[in-house]
């Protein structure tokens, strides 16, 4: 009797374990969302300090740390590309720049030169939907 509850445990084992070993899903973002850069526009030369106003088609605003269906917060790339791994949260530094607060526009101090500008939305916890929600990049010239 003793020796038949040892298979049923490795059965059950081997069951539940193939649901934990996947990796956190990513959330979804609905068809034909768009995120984008209202201003500057590609190309502008503009004088400093620079006001970035997002924009969003398909999906709304919610704080960082709130999960709810079909949302996320902004984040700016500012002088980097694109993370090539969409799956992890994003870094919080100055070219990976969170609005967790909700926050649609933001002043930047940047100085003389090129700069690209970036949007990627991500969800409550910081990792790009699925597929990515990201704008095409503005590449604009701050002068003195
Ligand atoms: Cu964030």
């Amino acid at each position: 009797m003793k020796l038949s509850f040892l298979p049923r445990l490795a059965l059950a084992t081997a069951l539940v374990f193939p649901v934990c070993a996947t990796a956190a899903e990513r959330t979804p973002s609905p068809a034909g969302a768009e995120v984008y850069i209202v201003s500057p526009k590609d190309g502008a030369k503009v004088k400093g300090p620079v006001t970035v106003v997002f924009g969003l088609k398909g999906m709304g605003i919610a704080p960082a740390g709130i999960k709810f269906d079909n949302t996320g917060h902004h984040h700016l790339l500012v002088d980097i590309g694109a993370p090539t791994d969409l799956s992890k949260p994003l870094p919080a530094d100055e070219h990976n720049v969170h609005f967790g607060k909700g926050q649609t526009e933001t002043t930047l101090t940047l100085a003389p030169g090129k700069h690209t500008l970036q949007l990627l939305l991500a969800d409550s916890l910081h990792t790009p939907h699925d597929p990515a929600v990201i704008s095409k990049v503005v590449t604009i010239t701050v002068e003195k």
